[in-house]
Order: C-alpha cells, then sequence, then structure tokens
C-alpha cells in the first residue's frame, strides 16, 4: 500500500569524498550576508532553481511547511521597504533593549533598508503553520503540521546555500515584526512570514563587517572511544 523505491547513491572513493567535502567547504565559508545590492538583474532561472533546491529539504512528515514569494516587482519592493523600515525605524529607537542594539552593532545595520529596493529580487519565505482541507459541506479542517520551526530553518539553509552557489549574494533579514509582508503578499492566515532574503549581485566595492566564525572546538566536541 505505501511503496518504496530504490534508493539513487553513488559510493565515491575516501579521496573523492574528502575533495568535494574540502570544496564546498571552501565554497560555503567564503558566504557572507551583504547589504548593499547592485540593481543588475539575475536570470530568473537561478531564483527557480534554487528554491527548487531548497524545495528539496527534509522536513516533519514530509509535509514541505514553506512557500515562497518571489519579488521582482518595482511598486511592490517599495512598499516593502517602507513597511519594514517603519517597523525598524521604531526598533532602533526604543523598542530593541540596549542589549540587543550592543550585540547588533558590530554588523553596523540600522533602520535604513535601501536594500529592500535596490536587490532585483527579494524571495519572502512563508512556513505554513497548519494545513487547510476543504470539507465537503463548505467548512474547511485543519491539518497538523509538525516540527515547522525545524523544517522551514532546514529549508532556508538550503536556499542560502544553493544562491551562493549560483554566485548571488543573500541577506537574512528578519523585519520585526513582520506581519505586513502576509498583507502585502497577500498570504492566507495559516502561513507566517519566516525570512525575507534579497538576492542579487554585491554592490561593486562593498565592505562586509569584520567578524569571525566560531572554531570547530568552540562549536563541536567528540566523544570517542578510546582504543
Ligand atoms: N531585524 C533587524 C535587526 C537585526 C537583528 C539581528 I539578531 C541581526 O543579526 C541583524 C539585524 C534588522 O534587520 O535591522
Amino acid at each position: 500500500m505505501y511503496s518504496f523505491i530504490p534508493l539513487e547513491f553513488e559510493r565515491r572513493s575516501v579521496e573523492s569524498q574528502l575533495q568535494r567535502a574540502r570544496d564546498f567547504f571552501n565554497l560555503m565559508r567564503r558566504r557572507r550576508t551583504v547589504r548593499e545590492f547592485s540593481p543588475d538583474p539575475v536570470p530568473f532561472e537561478l531564483i527557480e532553481l534554487a528554491i527548487r533546491t531548497a524545495g528539496s529539504a527534509p522536513s516533519g512528515a514530509n509535509q514541505q511547511p514553506w512557500h515562497f514569494t518571489i519579488v521582482s516587482d518595482r511598486e511592490i519592493k517599495r512598499r516593502i521597504r517602507f513597511a519594514a523600515e517603519e517597523e525598524e525605524r521604531e526598533n532602533y529607537s526604543g523598542r530593541f533593549p540596549d542589549e540587543w542594539l550592543e550585540v547588533l552593532a558590530p554588523l553596523g545595520t540600522d533602520w535604513h533598508k535601501d536594500f529592500l529596493e535596490i536587490a532585483p529580487y527579494l524571495i519572502v519565505v512563508f512556513k505554513i503553520d497548519y494545513g487547510i482541507e476543504k470539507q465537503p459541506d463548505g467548512g474547511e479542517r485543519r491539518i497538523k503540521h509538525y516540527y515547522v520551526n525545524e523544517s522551514v530553518g532546514i529549508a532556508c539553509g538550503m536556499l542560502l546555500a544553493a544562491l551562493h552557489n549560483a554566485g548571488l549574494a543573500t541577506l537574512t533579514h528578519t523585519p520585526n515584526p513582520m506581519g505586513f509582508l502576509s498583507e502585502i503578499l497577500e498570504r492566507p492566515k495559516n502561513e507566517k512570514p519566516f525570512l525575507l532574503i534579497p538576492v542579487g549581485y554585491p554592490a561593486e566595492g562593498v565592505k562586509v563587517p569584520d567578524i569571525t566564525k566560531k572554531t570547530f572546538g568552540e562549536i563541536a566536541d567528540l566523544k570517542s572511544k578510546v582504543v
């Protein structure tokens, strides 16, 4: 009744595994969040392929609780910018506690969000909190979704990796609160905005914060049998 199919899996030599793993690490460690974009156009197929990559992510019960709205329309980008700046202006001028502003300082962020209009594409990721099944009597039944945040987080990681691999710059922007995105983009009530990702080429000569990642020793530990 439930069918299973053979796994497509290629077992590689260890040398080839190491080569690929090193190459991928060297690619990914060069990804940096960029806050200044070039208005240069980006081929739509690059965006589509990255979203299809994200859509291949694992998810709780394979419910795929995500929706990606791709915005290239100037007027919609402008509306999103103004709504985001309105929220962020409040955040930076009193709504964020000092403790939060202190950890943000090295990133050089403020309420200005020009990139929302300049980047050729905005990808707005929505999480689908529950499914809606139409009933024959015209009513609706809610379908519970499992591990929504984990699933959408994984898909976003794959999306950022795919866009970086495609030679594009991204910014993980989290205007707060982001309810305005549901209104502007006309998404249904069972979906909530999760992440707003401007995508494009970096502006000429753009600089990024001089910050580093934790070392392997700081982020991992190994429990290994001593033999
Ligand atoms: N969402 C705000 C503030 C902000 C918060 C964190 I945590 C960051 O890593 C960066 C920014 C904004 O986008 O300005």
